[in-house]
């Protein structure tokens, strides 16, 4: 049973009155996700290690010029990510945000991420948009194939991509001085070695057979889901005014989503930044009429909704849609 002493609020408590008193009486509200609110889960953000997945810089890895150069490769990056992806659960902020979006008809999420703890914490799909698509989506990688496939799990992908483990007994642990369970090993680390990959071993689309399986995430140079901008410019036109932007863990630095951020202000809104690092601001800045909340989005983006959602910390493991 949750203890009922107050927790310490983490937010300053002059900025979070005036912050709830506008959150309450906001009709039109979006909230623009990045990395770090996954952070929190134990998800490396793109920004962490320098941006450097072993030796590659991830933003490289993410394009199609990689794939085409080296298919097995990428795939074993974001074969990667998946496994991480799904050994980690959403965490608070995942789910107040869901929270909102039941309790505030105008508010709709607009995220940049692609690991899936947002569904996965239960948020409305009819509000919340998938910027740069789903790791757990994937497609035909030939231009006249358009064969799609979307919530695959399965992990590894193919067997070729198992992430490689240490086998039982390999470690001992020095606490108790007992043989090691076989763990996985981390291939992010770029003296782990990798397993030789066979193209004919990477996924193959089941319609046409010759194409390569990709990714269905949204690649540098890659538009985005046009049914997705559709549905969002809708929603900003819909919207006679825009009352409350929240800036989430992003570094706000890729294109065309960091540009919600203008939109918005164009519309009126006052834009709050919940974020680690106080030096990350949207290009256009933070103003007198804004806020910027510094640290965890796990701990400050509960804290902000508390007064619309109550109070969301205790969240039940069954929570997780994973
Ligand atoms: C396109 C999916 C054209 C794949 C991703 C205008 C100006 C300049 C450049 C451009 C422009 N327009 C287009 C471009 C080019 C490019 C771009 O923006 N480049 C940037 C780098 C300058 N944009 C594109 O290529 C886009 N496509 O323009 O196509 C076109 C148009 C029509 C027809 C054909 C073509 C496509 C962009 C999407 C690329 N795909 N992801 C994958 O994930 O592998 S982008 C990917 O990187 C993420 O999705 C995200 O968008 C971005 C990473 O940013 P963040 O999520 O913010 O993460 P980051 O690590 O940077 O920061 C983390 C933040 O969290 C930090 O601020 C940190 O302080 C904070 N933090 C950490 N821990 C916590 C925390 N905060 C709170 N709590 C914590 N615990
Ligand atoms: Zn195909």
């Amino acid at each position: 049973m949750a203890s009922t002493a107050a927790r310490p609020s983490v937010v300053p408590e002059k900025d979070l009155e005036s912050f709830q008193a506008h959150l309450s009486k906001s009709t039109r509200i979006i909230a623009l996700l990045g990395a770090g609110v996954s952070a929190s889960s134990g998800l490396p953000t793109f920004r962490g290690a320098g941006g450097l997945w072993r030796t590659h810089a991830a933003q490289q890895l993410a394009t199609p010029e990689a794939f085409a150069r080296d298919p097995g490769l990428v795939w074993q990056f974001y074969n990667y990510r998946r496994h991480m992806a799904l050994n980690v659960k959403p965490n608070p902020a995942h789910y107040a945000l869901a929270e909102l979006a039941r309790k505030k008809e105008g508010f709709i999420t607009l995220s940049q991420n692609v690991d899936g703890l947002s569904p996965r914490a239960g948020h409305p799909a009819s509000s919340l948009k998938l910027l740069h698509g789903s790791l757990f989506d994937v497609k035909c990688s030939d231009f006249f194939c358009k064969y799609t496939e979307v919530d695959n799990y399965t992990d590894p992908i193919v067997p070729a991509l198992a992430i490689p483990t240490t086998s039982d007994g390999d470690e001992i642990d020095p606490t108790t001085n007992s043989a090691r369970q076989a763990r996985d090993l981390d291939i992010s680390d770029e003296n782990v070695d990798l397993p030789e990959l066979d193209l004919a071993h990477l996924p193959h689309c089941p319609t046409c057979k010759t194409g390569l399986l990709r990714p269905g995430v949204v690649w540098f140079g890659e538009a985005l889901p046009v049914n997705v901008m559709d549905d969002i410019e809708e929603w900003i036109e819909k919207s006679k005014t825009i009352d409350l932007i929240m800036v989430i863990g992003t570094s706000a630095r890729v294109y065309p989503a960091a540009a919600y951020v203008d939109q918005a202000r164009e519309k009126g809104a006052r834009v709050a930044v919940i974020n680690m690092d106080k030096n990350d601001i949207p290009a256009s800045g933070v103003y007198k009429r804004d806020w910027f909340f510094e640290g965890d989005a796990a701990k400050i983006v509960p804290e902000l909704f508390k007064s619309v959602i109550g109070d969301i910390t205790e969240i039940p493991d069954a929570a997780d849609r994973g």
